[in-house]
């Protein structure tokens, strides 16, 4: 490898890593990355000017300005049929940790824990083998009555193909009921891996990647806006890494629906996997940055400072990152894996270490429009 500097003509960027020239080159024209760039990225030592390289991208389509929300997650059970080797969250039923929450249990749930109005309720939760649909649709339409200027963002690809087999309904009768109950749009978990190599270790139970995609392309053809993950730092290589983000960047190119993509760091504690190391700094950082740079149709990054501390969120807005995620309030699903970030924060820690990195905090709805607010009310401007 050269070690001599080099210096692109169109710009301040410098690498000592002569690979990274012609992919900077088609980052300043605006140009699409290719497979082979993308395990470049992955590949590469110079992990600062990759990041460099992510944050021309981000500033390029968001300046300085870095998103946040005031979201409460509310997971209401974690009985799970998949036991996916991934999760220390699932429990089988009738272990004596696993639980349900009341419908009733839930709507309180919903208004406890913060002082400020939250915008979004965040509802994902197990495969439960029994409760039916109903339950789900009562969920959200009590929430709604309860809350009606809450954003409801519920329930994965995962969970809706799932409970569209237990109901006997197709996807898309599922989706429609959802609609009808209250869900305003999806979160992005249960996406994995979608390379069948790993999924078929990881997550066995679950719909396969191909499955997950296309329930994502329905909701979008639906009007649905949904998010989108990546679970890295277990068994997967470069190539399942790439092959992923390519998968979700086709389908974005067809349907425009996913609004944020979330990479999320694998935590092994209480897992079947707890054999393997955590993932350092560089990878997480590393890993922001080549989703930002591959990801050419996605209007926003997300670094979730739940799975990443907001000490590495906090950096990773400096590599490719726009957004925070939110208060979030009670965390199950890392904690159960060994998370040892706090439950939530506040708005104004988010602003601090927004402000802190350079950026200009804004706090957001869950469809990106801007929130003002007063002590216990908020309005979004649309
Ligand atoms: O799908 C489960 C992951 C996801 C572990 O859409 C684990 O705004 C690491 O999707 N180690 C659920 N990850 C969380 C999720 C999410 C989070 C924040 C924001 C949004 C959004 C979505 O958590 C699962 C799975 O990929 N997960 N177990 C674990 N041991």
């Amino acid at each position: 490898m050269s070690v001599e500097p080099v210096v692109s003509s169109r710009s301040p960027f410098r690498t000592y890593d002569a690979r990274l020239e012609p992919i900077a080159e088609k980052v300043f024209a605006g140009e699409r990355l290719s497979f082979d760039d993308g395990l470049t990225l992955y590949g590469s030592s110079d992990v600062l000017a990759v990041g460099w390289l992510a944050n021309h991208v981000r500033e390029r389509m968001h300046g300085d300005v870095t998103y946040f929300n005031v979201n409460r997650h509310i997971n209401p059970t974690n009985v799970c049929v998949a036991a996916c080797r991934l999760c220390a969250f699932g429990r089988k039923k009738g272990d004596p940790s696993g639980y349900t929450m009341a419908l009733e249990e839930a709507w309180e749930t919903a208004a406890s824990g913060y002082s400020e109005a939250v915008t979004e309720f965040h509802i994902v939760g197990g495969l439960h083998p029994d409760l039916p649909l109903e339950y789900f649709l009562d969920l959200v339409s009590g929430l709604k009555v309860r809350f009606p200027k809450v954003h409801i963002k519920a329930f994965t690809m995962v969970e809706v193909a799932f409970l569209a087999r237990r109901a006997k309904l197709t996807i898309e009768e599922t989706l429609l009921k959802l609609r009808e109950a209250g869900v305003d749009s999806m979160p992005g978990g249960g996406a994995e891996i979608f390379a069948t190599r790993v999924r078929s270790f990881i997550c066995d139970h679950k719909i396969d990647g191909d499955e997950w995609l296309n329930t994502a392309r329905l909701a979008h053809k639906m009007g649905f806006r949904s998010n989108a993950t990546m679970l890295y730092g277990h068994i997967e290589n470069n190539e399942d890494r790439v092959d992923h983000l390519l998968r979700l960047r086709n389908v974005q190119d067809e349907t425009g629906g996913f609004q944020t993509f979330i990479p999320l760091a694998f935590h092994p504690e209480n897992t079947p996997m707890d054999h393997l190391p955590v993932t350092t700094g560089l990878t997480d950082i590393r890993q922001i940055a080549v989703s930002r740079l591959l990801l050419d149709n996605f209007a926003h990054i997300k670094a979730y400072w739940q799975m990443l501390t907001p000490k590495i969120a906090q950096i990773a807005l400096r590599f490719g990152a726009d957004d925070l995620d939110g208060t979030v309030i009670e965390e199950k699903i890392y904690h159960d894996a060994g998370a040892k970030t706090p439950q939530g924060m506040t708005r104004k820690e988010l602003c601090r270490l927004i402000t802190e990195a350079g950026r200009v905090p804004m706090e957001r709805d869950t469809l990106y429009h801007a929130v003002t607010r007063t002590e216990d009310s908020f309005v979004v401007a649309v």
